[in-house]
């Protein structure tokens, strides 16, 4: 039997569903009252009330350990341990690209491409992440796939890299203006260090949704990354990088079996 990964998470309102979600239909059950203050348990009817359904089907053994919950710990990455330690790990034992391939050729979620910059060396497409149920903009979360395959996360990246980076960054704001209405000083452009997927892409999200992975040990902005790299372009080779691993990470037992934690 296979193994499965299932993510079951609810889904924000939408503004324009309110009447629903507090009409007749709605039971309404008193938890707590406390002189103005009132808590209770609601039941809206179900097309007001979904919830979002994430399959992974079959789930390798990194897919349970990425999902399941378990201690963290914050590690900081020299140059060496990376030649040393992370790229000979992640050479050996990463997530397939298959979704990231499927994406760029054509074959999967193309009804879904907001943007499509078919450039070899610097062109990306643009698209929802897995995550968004693509209901309201405040909670946007699209993802920018780079179309070169060479790069493999942040650590790669050089001040050749820039026109790639400085076009996914332009575009992508233009584009998410167009489609969603959302500025530019409203979005947060970043890539994660570690990544879970070891091909060039970034994360665009609102700035007023709460998400995952978007906290300072993980995430790096792009336009910080961007002048950062104008001013020295070996900045993202050399410079020590922390990151949070979770206890049972083999790259955890690495850094530890090195001396490194
Ligand atoms: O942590 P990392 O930077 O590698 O993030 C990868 C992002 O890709 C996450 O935000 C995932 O939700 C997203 N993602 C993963 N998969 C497997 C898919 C997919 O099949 N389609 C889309 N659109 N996004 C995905």
């Amino acid at each position: 039997m296979d193994n499965a990964v299932l993510i079951l998470e609810k889904t924000s309102f939408d503004n324009s569903d309110l009447d629903t979600v507090l009409g007749d239909a709605t039971t309404f059950r008193l938890q707590l009252k406390n002189d103005i203050y009132h808590s209770y348990l609601t039941r809206p009817p179900p097309d007001v009330n979904e919830v979002k359904a994430t399959l992974v089907c079959p789930a390798t053994a990194k897919h349970l350990e990425k999902y399941t919950q378990q201690e963290m710990f914050l590690v900081t990455e020299t140059e060496q341990d990376y030649r040393d330690i992370t790229l000979p790990f992640l050479l050996e034992s990463q997530f397939s690209l298959q979704w990231v391939y499927n994406i760029l050729e054509g074959r999967a979620e193309q009804n879904h491409v907001v943007f499509d910059d078919p450039d070899p060396e610097n062109g990306f497409v643009l698209l929802p992440d897995l995550k968004w149920d693509q209901k309201e903009a405040t909670q946007l979360y699209l993802v920018a796939i780079c179309r070169r395959r060479n790069i493999k996360s942040l650590r790669d990246l050089t001040g050749n890299h820039l026109p790639l980076l400085e076009n996914v960054f332009f575009q992508t704001q233009a584009e998410v203006l167009s489609h969603f209405g959302v500025p530019a000083s409203q979005l947060r452009c970043y890539l994660h260090y570690q990544p879970s997927y070891y091909h060039l892409h970034v994360h665009i999200t609102h700035l007023a949704a709460d998400v995952p992975g978007s906290g300072v040990e993980r995430a790096h902005l792009l336009t910080d990354v961007i002048h950062d790299l104008r001013r020295d372009g070996d900045v993202c080779r050399t410079r020590p990088l922390s990151f949070p691993l979770r206890s049972n990470d083999e790259l955890l037992a690495r850094f530890r079996d090195a001396g490194r934690l």
